[in-house]
């Protein structure tokens, strides 16, 4: 293994941000509250490092919508690069101790701390870099110029990567090379709704993604293969899954459902094959608004379910 088995840091971001609508700042309480980390911790046997309490960063939020104009069409550019910068801190924190680092979102620009935190934790600790497997409906890998939304959780890796340059620290200024992800070892699961500048993007990069459509055509236990495949073995691997990248049959409650995506089974059985892997070093899910659903009540129990479940299997519990 390449975190410790037993220990698990948990940073809870209630962070929305990245995108316009409310609530999914919500989803780690919702998590939380269902006993996701009870059962991580009673059933899965790790104990749990870090406060439960959701992490809201009141102190590093512009006063107003006034103190952080669009910088580069980006919208609220000033608060989500605080708040992942400190994001990275904390999972950096966590992991550089070799615990598997669990981060509950929140919109998916959060994966810019998470990912820039682990990422420095693991060289420094084993000298590698770390894999990331991205599992979604969208690439979100938009340079702020190409970007339609001017939503930052369109963007996580276009920074991370480095694919998308910025000087000032305050506007993610701060990422430096320790803490960025080689676009070789970035892999996507799941593809169905990509920008046209992103598709660009990936072919010029060569960067490694399966679609639903690639689903379709080998199943998921080969499109799983070949994607850890091309990670390599021994490599660090940090997953950072989309709850949107489920079919909304099984997690209606997202800012930005897309129709024809994995079912609930084969979310979990990637979960269950990257932690069989050994390699698992952190977990992001993120994504889940208790504010969206058709049918309130029942979406949101669904969607928290699938969650809930995701986690679980990364984490080890399919394991005999
Ligand atoms: N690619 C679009 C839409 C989108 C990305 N991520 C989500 N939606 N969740 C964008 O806004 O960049
Ligand atoms: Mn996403
Ligand atoms: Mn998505």
């Amino acid at each position: 293994y390449l975190s410790n088995q037993e220990d698990l840091g948990i940073v809870a971001v209630g962070f929305s941000g990245g995108q316009g609508k409310v609530g999914v700042d919500e989803g780690p309480e919702v998590l939380i509250k269902s006993g996701l980390l009870t059962q991580l911790h009673t059933e899965l046997g790790y104990n749990i490092h870090g406060d439960d309490k959701v992490h809201l960063y009141p102190e590093l939020l512009p006063k107003s919508q006034d103190d952080d104009p669009p910088y580069r069409g980006m919208k609220n550019p000033l608060a989500v690069s605080a708040v992942t910068r400190r994001i990275a801190e904390q999972t950096y924190e966590h992991s550089r101790q070799g615990r598997m680092t669990l981060t509950l979102g929140g919109d998916h620009s959060i994966a810019i701390g998470t990912v820039a935190g682990v990422a420095k934790a693991t060289r420094e600790r084993i000298g590698r870099e770390t894999a990331v497997i991205w599992v979604d409906a969208h690439a979100d890998i938009n340079t702020p110029e190409d970007s339609d939304s001017g939503n930052i959780h369109g963007m996580p890796l276009a920074f991370l990567t480095g694919i998308a340059k910025e000087e000032r620290e305050e506007y993610f200024g701060w990422i430096k090379e320790d803490m960025r992800l080689n676009p070789r070892k970035l892999v996507y699961i799941g593809l169905r709704d990509v920008d046209k500048a992103e598709k660009r993007i990936l072919r010029e990069h060569n960067i490694k993604a399966f679609s639903m459509f690639d689903i379709d055509r080998h199943g998921i236990g080969r499109v799983v293969e070949m994607a850890l495949a091309h990670i390599g073995n021994d490599t660090p691997i940090h997953l950072s899954f989309d709850v949107d990248a489920l079919d909304p049959q099984w997690a209606p409650s997202t800012g930005t459902p897309v129709r024809g995506g994995l079912t609930l089974r084969e979310g979990d059985y990637i979960c269950e094959s990257v932690h069989q892997t050994g390699s698992l070093v952190a977990v992001d899910l993120v994504e889940v608004n208790p504010k969206l659903a058709e049918d309130q009540m029942v979406g949101v129990q669904e969607t928290v379910r699938a969650g809930c479940s995701l986690v679980r299997c990364a984490l080890g519990e399919s394991l005999l």
